[in-house]
């Protein structure tokens, strides 16, 4: 299997379909409209989605009942960054290699645009066609691995500990088990969920994306370290900037890539319950995590 074609044509996919999930021009207040997709549009690997329809193939579900979810990941994954962002928040001018949207509109635009985008991921899933069963599981998933005891914890406690030299290593996993983790993790998931995957396989890909989400999490802090700026398209350095602890304070670079890869073979192993062919693309998503450049 060549991955990077895989990740290219599967992006490629999204890519065309994102749009149509946005709903039609307003008449007034075109600026929202335009920031919302301006955010949704100027870039960005779309690994989450792919992590959802990889999720639902891989337990022989199909692809095309997943997009409605895998495209509602991709607009709060967006929101989450639009409002990341923000000077209230990181501060960053830099996103996907274009100006941020609040730099590239206004703060308040940036907000509305962030706010439209999570309530759009919503109406999205509950408009889509799965049976009632599977679309209430998937929207309670996704619920609560971006709301207040997942993500959005997250990012408080990541605002919380920013200065702070007493952060433990406990106190970063969690802040990144919830940041970053959480919603990588229901991606993976709400795929086996829409495709139907037993209760034995649902936890087999709850505990490969939680891996992975680690891996991806220590990778991003090593690439705030030694990123090529013009490949990951964000400011480099801004973590250590703002005097965070991260993965990379305490392990050292080479010692935080060992537990990323460490992360990523037992994330690999939990797939093993899945047939051979039908389990390479998130094996080599895996890989492909701690081996990323951007
Ligand atoms: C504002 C509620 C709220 C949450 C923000 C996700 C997040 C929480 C902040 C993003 C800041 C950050 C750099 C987190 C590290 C890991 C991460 C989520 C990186 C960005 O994800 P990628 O690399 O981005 O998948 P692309 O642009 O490829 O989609």
């Amino acid at each position: 299997m060549d991955l990077k074609r895989y990740l290219e044509e599967k992006k490629a996919f999204i890519d065309k379909v994102l749009v149509d999930y946005l709903p039609e021009e307003p008449p007034f207040g075109r600026r929202l409209y335009d920031a919302v997709k301006y955010s949704l549009t100027v870039g960005g690997k779309r690994l989450r989605p792919i992590l959802c329809l990889a999720g639902c193939e891989v337990v022989g579900g199909e692809q095309k009942d997943a997009l409605p979810v895998a495209v509602a990941l991709e607009m709060i994954h967006t929101y989450s960054l639009v409002h990341d962002d923000l000077p209230a928040m990181d501060n960053d001018t830099l996103r996907r290699g274009h100006p941020t949207t609040w730099k590239n509109f206004n703060e308040a635009t940036a907000i509305l645009a962030g706010d439209a985008l999570l309530n759009r991921a919503f109406e999205v899933l509950s408009e889509c066609s799965l049976d009632s069963d599977l679309k209430v599981k998937v929207i309670s998933e996704i619920g609560r691995a971006a709301g207040m005891l997942g993500m959005v914890l997250g990012q408080q406690c990541d605002m919380e500990a920013e200065g702070r030299k007493d952060v433990s290593l406990k106190e970063l996993e969690f802040i990144h088990r919830h940041k970053t983790g959480a919603l990588i993790t229901a991606s993976v998931v709400s795929g086996g969920i829409v495709g139907r995957g037993s209760k034995e396989e649902i936890e087999a890909l709850r505990n490969y994306g939680q891996l992975i989400g680690y891996a991806f999490q220590i990778i991003d802090d090593v690439l705030d370290v030694v990123g090529d700026e013009s490949k990951i398209g964000k400011n480099v350095g801004s973590d250590i900037k703002k005097g965070k602890i991260t993965f990379v304070t305490f392990y050292g670079i080479e010692g935080a890539k060992k537990k990323a890869e460490e992360a990523v073979t037992r994330a690999v192993k939990s797939l093993e319950i899945f047939e051979e062919e039908k389990r390479e693309p998130l094996e080599r998503i895996a890989c492909f995590i701690v081996e990323r450049e951007y």
